[in-house]
């Protein structure tokens, strides 16, 4: 048995393609070089792997790499480039590299394609666009450009696609198709396109193709799932009967493939890769599907690919072990793709090594798995070291001061249920008038424009040429022109524009126990754009107030309401890499108590109204139904923990991006904030629509300014989304706000925008007092 991985991070250990590739946007690199330094890159990391201790020349080594985005690259390798880009497709039909970049970041009028999260991870992909009559062709270029670089250089990869089932599940139905068409609809025209990329792939030498089919194991994808998982059988009895092809291997990472095994079993694909991390072993198989996988390679996924712990290897090596009952021919393998997780836990030399020593970043992990592979080949005894060391380290993790803070726990003991609630909502209405606050009122989201000297100030902190006396003035300084503007411009609810955080996670992780900051861990999270993810690691706690000097000196600069502005529970979870040793439900309670206190002592200093943003609410919904719930349950909950000693005279606000409010509306009118505020803008207030439908009756600010483009929106236009609005929810309800934080926005178009629509605002609040 044999070593793999799903595949490898692709951004560079210092970023390099993320540079490079910003650099090719600015102009100041042209293509060529772009190309050479991404070929340095996937030769680096074919070296790595195989130092590491994955096969040169048996396909272990996938070709993962990306210049932007896998399903992008799929895209383009079928042909399938939307009708508006048609211009960037060449005569013999490819697409140059600055036109694939063009096609995921848009150019003037045409708008890129949507991005949106991929399965239940942190990084967002492109929406592929496909109607009835999108036409496909095979274009595998790149693909075969790859594996032939890689044999120049002396190895033998393996080719990686996302598979035609996931390509078609993930895509949206293009602009004009008909009501019910499904981009399902266009299989039969896809899978012949795929057949002739694995031929060209064949043609060149590949021996092994691995096929990405996540939606197999996905129960939240808009297509039925009976239909995607017939749609597996479909393609794979397809491709696999194509004479000219490399063996395939279909991949299934983010969970068990459940019903879908079976049937894909029943294929003649040879090989088929499971996540037995997040899914498990079939307790039982019909005879037919043993019979049907005692013939297959199967990939054992037992080193998890989407976390930061070095883990039980113990365990993982047991699970691999259970696999060789199913057939003679295993291979050891990761969960997931590992460009979830940094590159290398060696980096990383200034986190406490004794933490350091309970980690594993992809490097570990592909030596995790080479290990487990060479215990299958040679036996147990052979690798009896490193399972130790695993368990050892496992046990000192368990057993580490701040892992388990028995103050910490005594107060989540004691919890009770009024503790997760604010009381009576009327009673807070009423409680909150003394706010004084208009007819839709006006706020925004929290942030204002990061501008280049922020940034500088806080580089210059952290290099020790500011002292942080300085720093904290030169922040006071923003805060004070933001509060000015604010006022200037008439907005009702003020904000302190948040200068001081780099992140709104990383921001409370610096200063909460419980958490470790990394230097070089950064992980794409779209596409040239990576987050830099906090290690949650123990009991947290706060050793003391974490926003509050900064909100208070922005109230006291006005008269009007200043926001204390705070991350929510499920948020700060779902943006960090989380310990994995106890339930998700209980790490975010502790974190919603730290956040307790910091509302608590807000109060105390004479803010009256506090946000607690909840943006990944919706992010961290299970794939599986079954689980559904009981995440609801603690994530709500938790919100409702931090929230709930608030007394009913402050205003709760919460804040969430995205706009796929169908799904979660429920746990929204659960979380009982007095204020919500959700993204709009671009889905033109059918979310309004939604949350009429629910019977959601607190206070609520549709979006009504697209925050992701530099577009300044004109009166008109606010003035009509707000005209819907008012429509359907009461004007004693309705804020007016930006659908997001202006962080990532100029002066120059946030001024404009806020501008409008409070101009807007004032239009229809005369309108209102006319039909009163
Ligand atoms: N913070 C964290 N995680 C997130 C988001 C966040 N995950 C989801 C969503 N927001 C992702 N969106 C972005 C938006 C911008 C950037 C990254 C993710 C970004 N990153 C800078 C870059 O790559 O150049 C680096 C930022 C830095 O220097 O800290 O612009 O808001 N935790
Ligand atoms: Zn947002």
């Amino acid at each position: 048995p044999a070593g793999t991985i799903l595949g490898y991070p692709r951004i560079g250990r210092r970023r390099e393609l993320k540079r490079a590739v910003e650099a090719f946007w600015a102009g100041t690199v042209d293509a060529a070089t772009l190309e050479a330094t991404a070929a340095e890159l996937r030769a680096a990391t074919r070296e790595r792997l195989a130092a590491l201790g994955l096969g040169r020349t048996d396909s272990a080594i996938p070709e993962s790499f990306s210049y932007y985005d896998q399903v992008l690259d799929a895209a383009v390798a079928v042909g399938a480039v939307p009708a508006r880009f048609a211009r960037l497709v060449g005569a013999d039909g490819t697409v140059d590299l600055a036109g694939y970049f063009t096609i995921a970041r848009g150019e003037g009028d045409d708008a890129p394609l949507e991005m949106t999260k991929w399965f239940d991870s942190n990084y967002h992909y492109l929406v592929p666009e496909i109607g009835p009559d999108t036409s496909f062709a095979a274009h595998g270029e790149r693909l075969v450009a790859q594996f032939t670089e890689a044999k120049a250089q002396g190895f033998v990869t393996r080719p990686v696609l996302v598979g035609p089932v996931t390509f078609l599940a993930l895509a949206k139905a293009a602009d004009g198709s008909l009501d019910g068409f499904r981009p399902l609809d266009r299989l039969a025209d896809l899978v012949p396109v795929y057949a002739a990329l694995l031929a060209e792939l064949a043609a060149a030498g590949a021996e092994w193709v691995q096929l990405n089919e996540p939606a197999l194991v996905s129960e939240s994808l808009d297509d039925d799932r009976a239909r995607v998982i017939e749609s597996a059988a479909i393609a794979y009895d397809a491709l696999g009967a194509a004479d000219a092809r490399p063996a395939i291997f279909v991949a299934a990472p983010y969970g068990g493939l459940d019903e879908a095994l079976p049937v894909l079993a029943a294929t003649p694909v040879e090989a088929i890769g499971l996540d037995l991390v997040k899914g498990s072993l079939p307790a039982a198989l019909d005879p037919a599907t043993e019979e049907s996988l005692a013939a297959k390679t199967l990939v054992a996924g037992v080193v998890d690919g989407h976390n930061i712990w070095r883990g039980d290897l113990a365990a993982a090596f047991a699970r691999a072990e259970a696999v060789q009952n199913l057939s003679g021919s295993v291979a050891v393998s990761s969960s997931t793709s590992l460009f979830h997780v940094p590159h290398d836990v060696a980096d990383e030399q200034k986190l406490d090594p004794r933490l350091a020593s309970w980690l594993a970043f992809a490097d570990q992990k592909v030596e995790q798995i080479a290990t487990l592979a060479r215990g299958l080949r040679e036996g147990r005894a052979a690798v009896e070291t490193e399972l130790a060391e695993a368990s050892a380290a496992l046990a000192d993790r368990a057993s580490a001061p701040g892992v388990r803070v028995p103050a910490v726990r005594e107060r989540l003991a004691v919890l009770t249920d009024a503790d997760f609630s604010r009381g009576a909502y009327d009673e807070r209405v009423e409680a909150q008038a003394s706010l004084g606050l208009p007819e839709l009122p006006t706020t925004t989201i929290g942030s204002f424009p990061q501008t280049g000297d922020i940034r500088r100030a806080r580089a210059r902190l952290g290099k020790g040429e500011l002292t942080a006396a300085e720093y904290t003035a030169a922040m006071r300084d923003e805060i004070g022109r933001v509060i000015r503007l604010q006022e200037d411009l008439g907005l009702d609810v003020l904000v302190h524009g948040e200068p001081e955080r780099n992140d709104m996670v990383q921001y409370f992780a610096e200063l909460l126990d419980g958490f470790a900051v990394t230097e070089h861990g950064w992980v794409q999270s779209y596409g040239s754009r990576c987050t830099r993810p906090s290690i949650l690691w123990g009991d947290v706690s706060r050793p003391e107030p974490m926003t509050v000097e900064w909100s208070a000196y922005a109230q006291s600069l006005t008269s009007q309401h200043v926001k204390g502005m705070l991350t929510g529970p499920v948020t700060i979870l779902a943006w960090s890499f989380v310990r994995d040793d106890q339930p998700l439900g209980d790490t975010a309670r502790q974190v919603a108590l730290a956040l307790r206190d910091e509302i608590a002592d807000l109060e105390a200093s004479g803010i009256r109204i506090i946000q607690v943003d909840e943006p990944a609410l919706r992010e961290l919904l299970p794939l599986k139904l079954a689980e559904q719930p009981a995440y609801l349950d603690w994530s709500v909950g938790s919100f409702r923990l931090a929230t709930g000693g608030a007394a009913p005279a402050t205003q709760v606000h919460t804040h969430l991006c995205y706009s796929e409010f169908g799904v979660v509306i429920d746990a929204i009118r659960d979380l009982d904030a007095d204020v919500t505020s959700i993204e709009a803008a671009r889905s033109r207030m059918e979310v309004v629509d939604d949350v009429q439908r629910s019977g959601f009756d607190h206070g609520i600010g549709p979006g009504v300014y697209d925050i992701h483009s530099p577009r300044v929106p004109s009166v008109d236009e606010v003035r009509s989304l707000l005209e819907r609005a008012v429509g359907a929810i009461p004007a004693q309800r309705l804020w007016v706000n930006p659908d997001c934080g202006l962080k990532t926005r100029g002066y120059e178009e946030t001024v404009a925008s806020l501008e409008h629509i409070i101009e807007a605002t004032k239009a229809v609040r005369a309108e209102i007092s006319v039909t009163a």
